[in-house]
């Protein structure tokens, strides 16, 4: 792997990303719309470049061996920003590396394309898809785009269902579903050298007692989380216990996304 791209680089999860990955690999290309300062030791930066632009995205993937593919809308928006970022701008994305022979993308998946899955309950990377919104729906067509690109181009595709990247954990839910920064680098780490990939899908969450997300691959390909959100259960339990989050998070993986618009049946 000489030359891997980040996208998205100016977000959370970019800059840490773009932080820890810095130097484990000869050159480190970040792209993202917003601004991203002076390139460092063993980077280029591309910047103002937006996922409208198939022209533009297929310059900054030339000689690029990986992505890592985090641009996007990153949470719950109305249908147009999702629309234009994780859907055209998704293909645009798979269509640019396919087009520069890019190998392998690691696509930030969620979990929320199964958040209405019943959190009493613990899961595989096979279960059907829940979304639990319309970012959830976007994310399960990343990931359905994924599995086109692998099967009938060849790439090599890692999906990473991200749980909650947060520097520590925040509420009860996240006691679960916590993912620390540390692990995070780590994990794309992982998935950047693992061998034997074609199409894969990996829960990305750290060691955390209450994790009740569980996948056949990330141990496999060397992922050792040394996060654990049992470590903050005190003081998070203190200020909140289980019983008195709102029933529609207390009952689905997705915690609040299930909660918004919700005029269901329980
Ligand atoms: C995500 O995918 C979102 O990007 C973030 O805003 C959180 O909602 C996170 O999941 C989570 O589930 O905690």
């Amino acid at each position: 792997m000489h030359r891997i791209l980040i996208t998205g680089a100016a977000g959370a999860i970019g800059n840490v990303l773009r932080e820890g990955l810095r130097g484990r690999y000869p050159v480190v290309r970040v792209t993202d719309r917003a601004a991203l300062g002076p390139a460092q030791k063993g980077e280029e930066v591309v910047e103002g470049l937006d996922l409208a632009d198939l022209a533009g995205l297929e310059a900054a993937m030339k000689d690029v061996d990986a992505v890592v593919h985090l641009a996007g809308t990153p949470v719950e928006q109305p249908w147009e920003p999702i629309l234009a970022n994780n859907i055209i701008g998704l293909h645009n994305t798979y269509e640019a590396a396919r087009r520069q022979g890019v190998k392998r993308i690691v696509f930030a998946s969620s979990n929320h394309t199964i958040g209405f899955h019943p959190r009493g309950r613990h899961i595989d990377e096979t279960v059907p898809p829940r979304p639990d919104g319309r970012y959830g729906v976007s994310k399960v067509f990343g990931e359905a785009m994924g599995r086109l690109y692998a099967d009938k181009h060849g790439m090599e595709i890692i999906n990473l269902r991200i749980g909650s990247f947060q520097p520590k954990p925040k509420n009860v839910r996240m006691l679960n579903t916590w993912l620390s920064h540390r692990d995070c680098v780590h994990l794309v780490d992982v998935c950047l050298r693992a061998a034997g990939i074609h199409f894969e899908i990996i829960y990305g969450v750290s060691a955390n007692s209450r994790n009740k997300w569980h996948d056949s691959l990330a141990a496999r390909i060397g992922y050792r989380p040394q996060d654990n959100a049992e470590e903050y259960a005190a003081e998070i339990l203190v200020a909140m216990q289980p019983e008195d989050e709102p029933l529609t998070e207390r009952l689905f993986h997705g915690g609040e996304y299930c909660a918004m618009e919700f005029d269901g049946d329980l």
